[in-house]
């Protein structure tokens, strides 16, 4: 039990985001912190150092404008030297005045041509990358009631996915993110997981949703929305993240690692954890007070402990007591794992990947923050816009 165990746990993948190693902030302040990249390269580097220290974190996400190059074929070899590959790309059609009433969804069809072209340059880039997956989110929505017609809108963002979905090579996928609020706060075009498999479903089976653990309702049950795309066949990525209000983007784990360890259950139980089961586990978060790198580390190993946990579950325990009608020992079944220490497992499971069993502290000795303080002087750091 234990050794497949470990050989799921050391197969497990987690992607990080270019944007987390750089400056952010909330609306009221970005605190710039030393040593920050400078491009998507040293974005890169430090990405690689993650996945260096904790030998799962083999790619990482890009986000365009952010990590605009003239060469991406380029950037995909640079990232390969460093020891890592490029992920999803993440486009952006929500920074500009011109969206100010929306992208796809925005009235005017020279804006929604605006936007739609920025997509389908993403989609260049994927296969410049090699990239497999695009990542949609979008800021649109309204203020007021009465803005817009809602209908009206659904059609137009219909039609903007249909004509990137055609544009999709075969092997390419459309990750649909939504989000309850924010910026738009009366209502927002891709508001629930609901409205993204509908798009999705309409669209074909290269359209997937994507669930950033950050974008619902406080007391939403999240991992009930797993369990039902997971059937469906149309999950395809989590944005991890921890929330105490909002969208806040902390670290995976950090507010509430049994909701982590739930979601990671439904994944385990339905033997979509492995790679080749097509979701893509990725971290969307800003570090806006706390060191960048270590606190990716951390955010790592949030999740494998989740995964650990979850991976300790014991499987025919709880279908005994399911099918038994026994509620308390089913729920015990379920808590027994949660309970269990497995930070000495994922310790071996280091050791035996050849890493240092604790990632953090291997860092902090590294001398690889002291480097990056010393060497990027000059330049303009990058944050979250840039
Ligand atoms: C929007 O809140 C979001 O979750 C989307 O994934 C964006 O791409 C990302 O945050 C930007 O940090
Ligand atoms: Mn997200």
């Amino acid at each position: 039990m234990n050794d497949e165990l470990k050989v799921a746990l050391r197969g497990q993948r987690i992607e990080t985001p270019s944007w987390a190693y750089a400056n952010s902030g909330t609306r009221f302040k970005v605190f710039a912190q030393a040593g920050v990249p400078r491009n998507p390269e040293e974005k890169i580097a430090d990405a690689a150092v993650v996945h260096r220290l904790t030998g799962v974190a083999p790619t990482v996400a890009l986000h365009i404008p952010w990590d605009r190059v003239d060469d991406y074929a380029a950037l995909s070899r640079y990232a390969a030297d460093q020891g890592v590959g490029l992920g999803a790309i993440n486009a952006n059609v929500f920074q500009e005045d011109d969206y100010k009433l929306g992208s796809v969804t925005n009235p005017d069809p020279a804006v929604r041509r605006k936007a739609i072209d920025h997509l389908l340059e993403c989609v260049d880039i994927m296969d410049a990358t090699g990239s497999r997956d695009l990542k949609l989110w979008f800021s649109d929505g309204t203020n007021y009631p009465g803005q817009d017609s809602v209908r009206a809108r659904q059609d137009r963002l219909a039609e903007a996915l249909r004509e990137v979905y055609d544009r999709l090579g075969e092997h390419q996928r459309m990750l649909l993110e939504y989000k309850l609020f924010e910026p738009a706060f009366y209502m927002t075009d891709v508001p629930d997981w609901g409205t993204a498999y509908a798009h999705c479903l309409a669209l074909g089976p290269k359209a997937v949703v994507c669930i950033d653990t950050g974008h619902h309702a406080p007391g939403t049950n999240i991992e009930f929305i797993v369990a039902v795309l997971l059937r469906a066949g149309r999950l395809g990525a989590f944005d991890f993240n921890s929330r105490f209000y909002a969208d806040d983007d902390l670290m995976v784990g950090a507010a509430d690692p049994f909701q982590l360890f739930r979601i990671m259950h439904e994944i385990v139980s339905a033997g979509a954890l492995a790679p080749e089961a097509g979701i893509a586990f990725m971290l969307d978060q800003c570090h806006n007070i706390e060191p960048k790198i270590p606190a990716i580390i951390r955010s790592v190993l949030n999740v494998q402990e989740a995964t650990a946990k979850a991976l300790l579950v014991d499987a025919a325990a709880l279908a005994a007591a399911q099918y038994s009608g026994d509620v308390l020992a089913a729920n015990s079944v379920l808590m027994d794992a949660f309970a269990t220490d497995v930070r000495p497992l994922l310790a071996d499971v280091r050791t035996e990947m050849n890493l240092d069993p604790d990632p953090v502290a291997a860092y902090h000795r590294s001398g690889y923050a002291e480097k990056i303080i010393a060497d990027r002087v000059g330049g303009e750091q990058a944050g979250w816009g840039a």
